[in-house]
């Protein structure tokens, strides 16, 4: 029973530290202004360089399942492509 609660503690620290990776990630992300996948907002002028763009790209796959800002228009998976 003990190892059970332990193993659940550790894993509970452990989830906690990914979120706040994400967290740290996407304020990174935020410098300019919040960072929405609500509605089109950013351009890839927007953005600082390309990995951030790509990440931009990522983040709004991951939450909405598309690319939110029209940030790969020729839908090849990368974003940007004019900043790389
Ligand atoms: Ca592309």
């Amino acid at each position: 029973m003990k190892k059970i609660l332990i193993i659940l503690i550790l894993g509970l620290i452990l989830l906690n530290g990914c979120i706040n990776d994400r967290r740290t990630l996407e304020l990174r992300e935020t410098e300019k202004k919040p960072y929405t996948c609500s509605y089109n907002k950013f351009n890839c002028d927007d953005f600082k360089d390309w990995e951030e763009a790509q990440l931009g790209y990522y983040i709004c796959i991951d939450k909405k399942g598309y690319d939110v800002h029209h940030l790969d228009g020729d839908k090849d998976g990368i974003a940007c492509e004019v900043l790389r």
